[in-house]
């Protein structure tokens, strides 16, 4: 196992390192100083052909003036905040309203738009990377100086662990996850209509017309939302769904495991027969579909279209959601965040 740097560019006159993470196995992981993108994860499908499965750019300047958020870390808090406010203890904190009323991923400046710290690690087993964060008080709005540590590793099993850990010195929220885009097709040959996702979540969160949570739980079974014993992402490109049609006529939704504690996602392409099994110690997952991402621009060659990829952002409850079942994402002084999630690649169609 090894572990590669090079000069990708630069911002605000700092240098932009894009590493990458060489396993034994066939697998590597490209990623950025800049916000941890990841924007390569090469991996053999059923004939060992190694390819590109995530969405992303081959130039610097395409992160910073087209990125949906590819690949990035998001955070403080991922997703929506209504009218970009939130009230911890009966203090209203204002955040930067980036989509106008409300507050989306952070910010404009959020954890997807700046440089992290960045040391390799090596060990008998692994090879990656530490970023480190330091997230100042009232930073786009959040109170609390946050410190954040985010660990890559990438094993011999094709394996990427991606560990999140925050500390603040004043209460605060924290809701951090991975924004990458993936696309089991190879070197986007294909879209990801035809994937297939298995996840055992009996509920997911309702939005309204802003694409933010209304707060109500609806049930899953029988509806396009069902995925526990698999489903084509197209079922919910080409639903009738309320939901599904409001999300862009795809999906854009927290879908929340039935049960706490670490739980499994399957992600499936039956034409290259590469399997991602994703593991979780988050209660839900925003599956988003890529409803929007047409535009004037090519990734990696590919003409920017809908569905080319599909995002599995693991995270915790949105902070407006503050129900006693569910804890919301709070953190206090004496407190650590911890989360991790994995993603691991299998060159064979595998079910849970
Ligand atoms: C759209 O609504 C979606 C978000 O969920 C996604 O993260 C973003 O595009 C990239 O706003």
């Amino acid at each position: 196992m090894k572990m590669t740097d090079t000069l990708f560019g630069h911002t605000n006159d700092e240098p932009v390192m894009e590493y990458t993470l060489v396993n034994d196995s066939g697998m590597s992981v490209s990623c950025l100083n800049y916000s941890c993108t990841i924007t390569k994860i090469l991996v053999p499908d059923r004939c060992g052909n190694i390819e590109n499965v995530v969405l992303g750019f081959d130039q610097f300047f395409d992160y910073l003036d087209l990125s949906p958020y590819f690949g990035c870390v998001v955070g403080r808090a991922a997703g929506r905040i209504r009218n970009a406010e939130f009230t911890l203890d009966g203090e209203s904190c204002q955040l930067t309203a980036n989509e106008e009323p409300n507050h989306l991923h952070g910010g404009k400046k959020g954890f997807h738009s700046v440089i992290w710290k960045s040391e390799p690690i090596e060990t008998e087993s692994a090879v990656g990377l530490k970023f480190f964060y330091r997230s100042k008080d009232g930073e786009e709005g959040y109170p609390g100086n946050l410190d954040t540590t985010i660990i890559y590793l990438l094993n011999n099993q094709n394996e990427l662990s991606i560990t999140y850990e925050a500390r603040t010195d004043q209460k605060t929220i924290v809701n951090l996850t991975n924004h990458s885009y993936f696309n089991l097709s190879g070197n986007l040959k294909r879209d990801c209509s035809e994937h297939v996702l298995q996840l055992d979540g009996d509920r997911f969160l309702e939005l309204d017309s802003d694409l933010i949570p209304t707060g109500r739980l609806l049930e899953a079974a029988n509806t396009p939302f069902d995925f526990k014993h698999g489903r084509l992402l197209k079922s919910g490109m080409k639903s009738s769904h309320p939901q599904n049609v409001l999300a862009g006529n795809g999906y854009d939704h927290h879908l929340v495991f039935s049960k706490k504690g670490e739980n499994t996602v399957v992600l499936t392409d039956k034409e290259s027969g590469r399997t991602l099994l994703m593991t979780t110690d988050q209660p839900c997952v925003v599956l988003y579909t890529a409803n929007h991402l047409e535009g004037l621009y090519s990734i990696s060659g590919v003409r920017a279209r809908n569905y080319l990829g599909v995002c599995l952002e693991t995270q915790g409850l949105p902070i407006d959601f503050n129900q006693p079942h569910f804890p919301a994402t709070l953190l206090n002084p004496d407190e650590v965040y911890r989360s991790t999630t994995t993603y691991r690649f299998f060159s064979k169609t595998i079910g849970v």
